[in-house]
């Protein structure tokens, strides 16, 4: 049985998604980020970095006892591993979904999120950093849009690079018009329309019934952190 530590985010829902695409069971355990919940030392015993999602499995089949991950792609890929399924079977194919769910983590997921920071968090309106994220953020689209033409899916079959990407493509909030880019647009539309997509959104919804970090204390926890938050 594995125990996923969640929160309604796109990185949360990446692990959604692949539990809800392969049937592997799971027990939800849910982390609200915007109340603190990710400080507790239970939590961080599992995730030092303070931040979901987290897993951990309890019946590992590397053996050794449980076994806590943290970082979304590491689990999207141990899962992956773990049940054969989502990731390409022959060795070319494999590394290169391995080389987009990198691609996700090191450069659409941190830009996307800058994008959402500035545009919509920010306590003011700064010029210059909003444009670079929305453009930068442009700029990734159009790798993935060419990458996405003549193929349905990222590499391969459905793989844990689209489901890595998928979350953090969200054009009317990250200052883009998904028109410019028409084989992410369809790309995207193949993938929301999937059933265990709309299971593992339908899921976000039950757990947290009213999405926000407007308030000024969900402000002060998610981004008033530095050195000090990381207690010794
Ligand atoms: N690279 C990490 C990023 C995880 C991340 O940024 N999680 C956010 C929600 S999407 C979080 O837990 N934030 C809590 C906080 O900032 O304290 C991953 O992909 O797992």
């Amino acid at each position: 049985m594995l125990d996923l530590y969640y929160w309604t985010t796109p990185n949360g829902h990446k692990i959604t998604m692949y539990l809800e695409e392969t049937g592997l069971p799971y027990t939800l355990k849910p982390v609200n980020i915007s109340k603190g919940e990710q400080f507790t030392s239970e939590f961080l015993a599992i995730s030092p970095n303070n931040r979901i999602p987290a897993i951990v499995d309890h019946a590992p089949a590397i053996g050794g006892g449980p076994l806590p991950l943290f970082e979304s792609g590491a689990i999207l890929l141990y899962l992956a591993d773990k049940t054969g399924q989502l990731i390409p079977h022959g060795a070319r194919e494999r590394w290169q979904c391995i080389q987009w769910l990198f691609w996700q983590m090191a450069g659409l997921g941190p830009m996307a999120g800058q994008n959402h920071h500035f545009a919509h968090y920010a306590p003011e309106r700064l010029v210059y950093p909003t444009e670079r994220y929305v453009k930068e953020t442009g700029r990734l689209y159009a790798v993935l849009d060419k990458q996405l033409h003549g193929r349905r899916f990222i590499v391969g079959d459905y793989s844990i690079a689209d489901i890595a990407c998928y979350p953090w493509v969200q054009p009317a909030r990250q200052g883009q018009d998904i028109d410019d880019f028409p084989d992410l647009k369809r790309w995207r539309e193949a993938i929301a329309a999937r059933p265990a997509t709309k299971r593992a959104y339908e899921l976000a919804k039950e757990v947290n019934v009213k999405p926000s970090v407007s308030d000024d204390e969900a402000r002060r926890i998610l981004f008033g952190q530095d050195r000090h938050t990381i207690q010794h």
